[in-house]
């Protein structure tokens, strides 16, 4: 009888001993739905590169207490408060070995949705141009909103943790979002369908489509490459390794198109260098001016192959990320994150031209540009600190601050509007949005739609008549101003609305919108 409680006591301890390791606790409870290696399942995957912007103390709560308008259920009633502790901890250590994705294992997750049929021209009656869409981060859908009338003309659901801007082929039909996972979706706004996904990465930043609208390019963290889809089918075309002339591996900070080049401009994490991206097969034509400049010896780097998808490095003095383009797409800033600077590379003779003070982690993908005084001056916020700067980009010099009720996120504006419309994202304030004259710089109002509510993120109507703002919260809405009396005219109940996105502005590259 003794030897049995002995027994039953070694038993039990070594059932929580196994418990105790953090490892067997994911294997057993979370593996099933967040993949065996922690890389995403029917669940979000679970690394420190999607996990990062949860705090500890967060990601315990949602382990013991699930998350509310998912499948992820509440485990305190399964593990133990110091189990809960450990697993945290284990999910936010970083994997044993970088997994590898290549096209076949990307090719592999593609699904393509049987019910889509292709409409022949749009089902409703809404200018098509005008449709708004609105990513709803609470429960991880897109609303399509009809831009005249504000009506809810669909509203799907997306991969978890969308993040950045969709990107609309040219002529504005389809759209593709991505999400923090890598999974790429494809929309038909005509059809009001999903027409279907597919894995490009494992954790990605965001995406960029080609002036001619065949290509789609995913910047990805892990593994460190670019991933090129067709955007007809989502197809792979290309999975390019990111890596250094010193042959170092480095992330992708993000992904941009540049219309005139027919290029993708690559922002590279932690390698000094810039990439472009023939998306032209007459690769002479991309690089005209880059081939001119060779001629007089003033580039270093040369396209890695002729043709599609040709590759050329700009070199730097540091990385840098987060980038705006001027309008001809010849110049771009980027931001220098540790030295509180900006650096200015001309991307036709291939090096940085000059440099600027930006303190503060400017915010430069967010940034718009206008003419102000005969000058072309752009706006940019800072993550860090309660101001923007404003800077002519003719002799790149910061040319005023303004300064804000705190450290703001998102600008826009509109060609038709003479304001552009800043929000207060970080810190007490987070409720207030300023409203700022483009030609005085003077902020004409302050708007605080709910007091203690989150504002953030503006959109435009096609004709700039309206603004759309988010009630960043899980109950939230869209509020929609009139952009002249800057009154509420309507409210659109959302959860936890973040960005949205209308398909004229976006096609047309307005100057008030970050592209
Ligand atoms: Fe974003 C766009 C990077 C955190 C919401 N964000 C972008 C883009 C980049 C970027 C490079 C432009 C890509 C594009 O649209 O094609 N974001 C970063 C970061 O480095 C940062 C600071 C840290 C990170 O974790 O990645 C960051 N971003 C956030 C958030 O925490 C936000 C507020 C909430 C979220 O969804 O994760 C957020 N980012 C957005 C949104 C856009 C965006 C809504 C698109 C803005 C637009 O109008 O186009």
């Amino acid at each position: 009888m003794t030897r049995l409680i002995a027994l039953t006591s070694v038993l039990a301890l070594a059932a929580m001993a196994a418990h105790a390791d953090p490892a067997q606790t994911y294997a057993d409870e979370c593996a099933v739905c967040h993949g065996d290696h922690r890389l995403g399942g029917t669940g979000p995957a679970l690394i420190p590169q999607t996990l990062g912007r949860m705090r500890g103390p967060n990601l315990e709560k949602v382990i013991a207490h699930g998350r509310a308008a998912t499948q992820m259920p509440a485990f305190d009633e399964v593990l133990e408060p110091q189990e809960i502790a450990a697993l945290a901890k284990y999910l936010q250590t970083p994997l044993d070995t970088d997994p590898e994705w290549q096209t076949e294992d990307i090719a592999e997750t593609l699904w393509l949705d049987p019910d889509y049929t292709p409409a022949n021209a749009p089902v409703f009656d809404a200018d098509p141009l005008n449709i708004t869409l609105v990513v709803e981060t609470g429960d991880h859908h897109v609303s399509v909103l009809d831009g005249d009338t504000f009506e809810v003309l669909d509203r799907f659901e997306t991969p978890f943790a969308v993040h950045g801007g969709p990107k609309f082929s040219p002529e504005g039909r389809y759209v593709f979002i991505m999400s923090r996972d890598g999974w790429v979706q494809k929309y038909d706004i005509w059809s009001l369908q999903q027409v279907g996904r597919v894995r490009a990465g494992l954790n990605s930043r965001n995406i960029a489509i080609s002036s001619d609208g065949k290509h789609l390019a995913v910047a990805n963290y892990l593994p460190m490459t670019l991933t090129i889809l067709s955007t007809e089918d989502l197809s792979v075309e290309k999975v390019m390794p990111v890596v250094g002339k010193d042959g170092r591996k480095s992330r992708v900070s993000a992904v941009y198109q540049a219309p005139q080049r027919r290029s993708f401009i690559l922002a590279l994490k932690d390698t000094p260098e810039i990439w472009e991206v023939a998306t032209d097969p007459d690769a002479d034509a991309v690089y005209e001016g880059f081939v001119h400049s060779r001629e007089k010896g003033m580039i270093e780097g040369l396209p890695s192959s002729e043709g599609l998808f040709a590759r050329r490095r700009i070199m730097l003095s540091a990385p840098l990320d987060d980038f705006f383009f001027t309008d001809d797409y010849r110049n771009l800033i980027g931001a220098a994150r540790t030295t509180g600077k900006g650096v200015v590379v001309n991307l036709n003779v291939g090096r940085e031209i000059a440099e600027l003070p930006l303190p503060g982690m400017p915010h430069l993908g967010s940034g718009i540009s206008w003419d102000k005084d005969g000058r072309r001056v752009m706006a940019t916020p800072h993550l860090e600190e309660g101001m923007l700067s404003i800077i002519d980009t003719q002799d790149w010099s910061v040319t005023d601050t303004i300064e804000t009720a705190g450290p703001g996120f998102f600008l826009r504006s509109h060609e038709n509007s003479p304001y552009f419309w800043a929000d207060v994202f970080f810190g007490p304030n987070r409720d207030l949005m300023h409203v700022i004259d483009k030609q005085t710089l003077e902020i004409v109002k302050t708007l605080q739609p709910v007091p203690g509510a989150t504002v953030a993120h503006v959109e435009f109507t096609r004709d700039g008549q309206y603004a759309l703002v988010s009630v960043w919260e899980d109950d939230g809405e869209v509020l929609v101003y009139d952009a002249e009396t800057l009154e509420i005219v309507k409210r659109l109940p959302m959860r936890k609305p973040s960005g949205k996105y209308n398909v004229f502005n976006k096609i047309t590259f307005s100057e008030g919108t970050s592209h």
